[in-house]
């Protein structure tokens, strides 16, 4: 018998009690590390207990040291997130705290419309993962802040392992049987929670190479109460061409980043854009600008331009200003929100700004979502919310069970390290121009 799913249900006017009592409990779990001060060098171990902390040392030598925790709707966050490739002396500190933002779900047909985390209990309907699930790795047990009365707290459900990617790089050296190759390796961490007859996975992967992953996969069934979609909202899945259409539907997934890199909070965020000059009949030339972006922005991405986070204070070996780049990965805007219309924004830290819509952790007369959190501040302390979005036609590959459907962003070290994190030896002198100009 399904009981979670029939008696948590979306839809089933007991979740909105279950929903206030959680905000109310929630206020008490709520807001992350606040440290504003940027920490010396970065301490060597995160700060939090034993039990909350993990290290992923990876067969290259880079190490990923961070803590986790479990908010009562947010599910999964990950506080204090270092990054120590072979060769620095000590952790480079990336995040204060990367976590979801919200998944906004809005019908084709105008219906149904759900935040899944503040209001579909997103985070109380942890899944139990199978050994089998979590190959390679480790399972710990996840306490619910803020079970359901018949709901045991305790819950496998966070696993942590690692994963080949394929290539790292490849280089052919000066003889024909000389190659310089090697196989990357993703560290992951990641939680399954159930949302009526979905169920959304919430991975994190770290990448030997310094570069950190964020993804969302949706999987579980469709909801078999969405199978009467009217003319051009859904999709026919079961026998026929009209019978059982699914209703079209958007997840749009928001991520919710407070940057810390080298241990500050005063990062700067910038913008770049290139653009072309035609040359009539000559080869046409890309001019590339920076914009600093200095007050909060609500971000439109486009062909040739990109954004990245700058470190206040620290420097790799070459003098450059350490940076992650966000990389983001195909999206589809959903119009229908002011707070689904832009692919990323950046706030000045507030907080009780931690959902992008439905907010609920604020006071009444605060804005409930991230557009209305854009008013102009000066960003001492930006924080940055990314918005990834899936048009979920149905297809009759979707049953049974729903294939997982990933979306999701990278941010990418953008000159956290003088050179490749990965180099081999032999390669370590060819920096910059190294054939000297001969
Ligand atoms: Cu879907």
């Amino acid at each position: 018998m399904r009981v979670n799913r029939i008696s948590h249900a979306r839809g089933r006017t007991a979740a909105l009690g279950l929903a206030v009592a959680a905000l109310a409990a929630g206020l008490t779990t709520g807001a992350g590390p606040a440290t504003a001060q940027p920490q010396s060098a970065a301490a060597a171990a995160p700060d939090c207990s034993a039990a909350f902390r993990i290290e992923q040392k990876l067969a290259s030598g880079t190490t990923w040291r961070m803590c986790w925790r479990y908010d009562s709707m947010a599910g999964l966050v990950l506080d204090d997130i270092t990054y120590q490739p072979k060769g620095e002396p000590a952790p480079i500190k990336v995040l204060n705290s990367a976590r979801l933002g919200q998944i906004h779900v809005p019908y084709d047909d105008g219906r149904a419309e759900y935040d899944d985390l503040t209001g579909q209990d997103f985070a109380k309907d942890l899944m139990n993962l199978a050994p089998a699930e979590c190959p390679g790795g480790t399972i710990k047990t996840v306490k619910i802040p803020d079970p359901y009365p018949d709901q045991n707290p305790n819950v496998k459900g966070l696993c942590t392992t690692t994963r080949s990617r394929g290539h790292a790089y490849r280089m052919q050296g000066d003889t024909a049987n000389k190659v310089y190759q090697a196989q990357g390796k993703d560290f992951l961490v990641y939680t399954v929670n159930q949302v009526g007859w979905y169920e959304y996975m919430t991975e994190f992967r770290f990448q030997d190479d310094g570069t950190i992953n964020m993804n969302v996969g949706a999987t579980g069934t469709l909801s078999p109460f969405d199978y009467d979609a009217g003319d051009g909202k859904g999709w026919p899945i079961g026998k026929g061409a009209a019978k059982d259409k699914a209703t079209s539907h958007t997840h749009n997934v928001f991520w919710r980043l407070d940057f810390a890199l080298d241990g500050s909070t005063k990062n700067r965020v910038e913008q770049y854009d290139s653009t072309l000059t035609p040359r009539g009949a000559d080869t046409p030339t890309v001019k590339t600008t920076r914009t600093k972006v200095t007050k909060e922005l609500a971000g439109d991405a486009k062909t040739y331009r990109w954004w990245r986070m700058v470190s206040a204070t620290g420097k790799n070996k070459d003098n450059h200003a350490r940076s992650y780049e966000f990389v983001p990965g195909p999206t589809t805007r959903y119009p229908g929100r002011s707070y689904t219309k832009h692919d990323i924004y950046f706030t000045q830290y507030d907080k009780c700004e931690l959902f992008s819509s439905n907010n609920p952790r604020c006071d009444r007369d605060h804005p409930k979502s991230v557009d209305k959190w854009v008013n102009g501040q000066t960003l001492t302390h930006p924080v940055a919310w990314v918005n990834v979005g899936f048009h979920h036609i149905a297809r009759d590959e979707d049953q049974q069970p729903m294939p997982v459907h990933w979306q999701g962003f990278s941010i990418v070290p953008r000159d956290v390290t003088a050179m490749n994190p990965l180099t081999p030896a032999d390669l370590a002198g060819q920096n910059g121009n190294y054939t000297g100009g001969s």
